[in-house]
């Protein structure tokens, strides 16, 4: 990497000269005012400004944290003056999209800022890279600057959600659903709210089951929403128990499984899972994570629990996250269908159907 630094009377005369020193690729690193007395007698001031630029293929990424920085900080301005902070970021803007990661993507003064916004809302950095790959090939195919902005990237990137809405009930018999995922995302609560849904709104025959014989508390939780709601709820230790219990409610529309929390890093859990599940050939396995989990440890539960075959995506605690790009990294990582989202801790209100706007909306808004 080369660094300069430049002293000019003004950011376009600075920039100017980091162009024509580092070349077109070259990136803002840093920029200060500098005040000096010119005539200290006559109480003349006068500043000048510094930029220091670097010149770095790889470095689109820190190039775009620095122009958010930028407009973060407004200290090093010469008073409070959001006219050149305006021109200061449409200068660096066009410096930018002289990069060759943004070429390549073709990150106009339009696009520009749509790909930050993404980032800025979680989408990760590799996931809106491809999106603004689509969007230059599609360009270059129909030849034309067609793309408008935002509103067309909400519509493209909507083709990569997948919804298949509410759990199905089969007539010949019980739809099986199990609940599966990280100790606290929401699975108790989540099975709750769908017997609601299921036994007090459709009037479904539905039994709940709980695999849960690890956490103390864990049977009680659902035994007592089981008693609100008339539901039946019974107990299983072990592959046995479960096959019994499957036998005896054969005459249900729909039995709910929630399942043991046990940490992600436990790894014989999910292999005695899988046994157990196995007493239902027909299990639709839903991978239940929190909208406000990180998403390294979101790839980790997905890694862990792959080998039960998960069926849906279901997110909870909607109500609690800030960013939800987390969302829209699973679909086109796991291109899994969404089933649900819950969004906050009554029961049986807050839960809703997945859907694509849905998605879109949270990320954009
Ligand atoms: N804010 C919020 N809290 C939730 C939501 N779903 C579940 N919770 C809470 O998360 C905590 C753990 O839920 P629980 O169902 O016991 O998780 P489990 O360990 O996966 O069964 C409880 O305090 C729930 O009330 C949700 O959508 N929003
Ligand atoms: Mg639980």
């Amino acid at each position: 990497m080369r660094i300069k630094k430049v002293i000019a009377n003004s950011y376009g005369e600075a920039l100017g000269r980091v162009k024509s020193e580092l070349g077109e690729n070259a990136m803002v690193l840093s920029t200060r005012s500098i005040k000096f007395n010119k005539d200290p007698d006559a109480g003349q001031c006068s500043s000048l400004v510094e930029i220091t630029a670097a010149l770095d293929n790889d470095a689109h990424r820190e190039t775009v944290a620095v122009v958010e920085k930028i407009s973060s900080e407004k200290e090093w301005m010469p008073g409070d003056n959001g006219g050149e902070i305006r021109e200061l970021r449409v200068l660096i803007a066009s410096l930018l999209t002289q990069t060759d990661k943004a070429k390549s993507l073709g990150l106009n003064e339009t696009l520009l800022p749509v790909y930050e916004k993404l980032i800025g809302r979680g989408v990760n950095d590799r996931v809106a890279t491809r999106i603004f790959e689509t969007i230059h090939e599609r360009k270059q195919r129909e030849e034309g600057d067609s793309f408008m902005g935002e509103s067309d990237l909400a519509a493209l990137m909507k083709e990569a959600v997948k919804c298949e809405g509410p759990i199905r009930l089969e007539s010949a018999r019980p739809k099986v659903v199990a609940l599966v995922g990280p100790t606290g995302a929401g699975k108790t609560t989540t099975i709750a709210k769908l017997a609601a849904r299921f036994a007090l709104q459709q009037k479904k025959k539905v039994a709940m089951v709980s695999l849960d014989t690890y956490r103390m508390g864990a049977w009680e939780q659902l035994e007592s929403y089981g008693e609100l709601m008339q539901v039946p709820v019974s107990l299983a230790a072990d592959r046995n128990e479960f096959e019994r219990i499957m036998r005896e409610h054969e005459d249900k529309d729909v039995i709910l499984v929630d399942t043991m929390g046990k940490s992600h890093r436990d790894l014989d859990y999910c292999k005695r899972l899988k046994q157990v599940l196995e007493a239902a050939p027909q299990v639709e396995v839903h991978l239940v994570q929190s909208a406000t989990a990180q998403e390294s440890v979101v790839i980790e539960c997905f890694k862990q629990f792959a080998p039960l075959g998960i069926d849906r995506m279901l997110f909870t605690k909607l109500d609690e996250a800030v960013h939800f790009g987390l969302l829209f990294n699973c679909s086109v990582r796991y291109q899994i269908p969404f089933s649900y989202f819950t969004t906050g801790q009554s029961v049986p209100e807050d839960i809703e159907v997945a859907a694509q706007d849905k998605v879109i909306r949270l990320i954009f808004n």
